[in-house]
């Protein structure tokens, strides 16, 4: 499957109901939760950690280096992660 950046991503389909997935999820992601990103023995989660990998691997120049701009992408994907992905994220944890 290609997306945004061009890259060639075999997109896995988690059911997070199915424990036989959520087994497998949780060998590659202490934290068991998914976006999971594999490259070979590459294992990387945190979907904004993946995002930033992506573009570094692929379209570094969507990642500014000036410290005023590069800050304001910071702002929005540690937003992301801290707020928006909490309040509408799926959790099957009581945590
Ligand atoms: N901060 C993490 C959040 C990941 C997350 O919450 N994923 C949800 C699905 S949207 C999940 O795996 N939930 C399973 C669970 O919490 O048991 C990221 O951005 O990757």
């Amino acid at each position: 499957m290609r997306r945004h950046l061009g890259v060639d991503l075999e997109v896995v389909t988690i059911n997070l109901a199915d424990q036989a997935m959520r087994a497998k999820v949780a060998a590659l992601n202490p934290n068991s939760k998914i976006p999971v990103f594999v490259e070979g023995d590459f294992v990387l989660w945190e979907s904004n950690a993946i995002n930033q990998y992506l573009c570094d691997v692929t379209r570094p120049d969507l990642i500014p280096t000036e410290p005023r701009a590069k800050a304001e992408v910071n702002r929005w994907l540690f937003w992301q992660t801290a707020h928006m992905s909490p309040a509408v994220g799926a959790s099957t944890s009581s945590a």
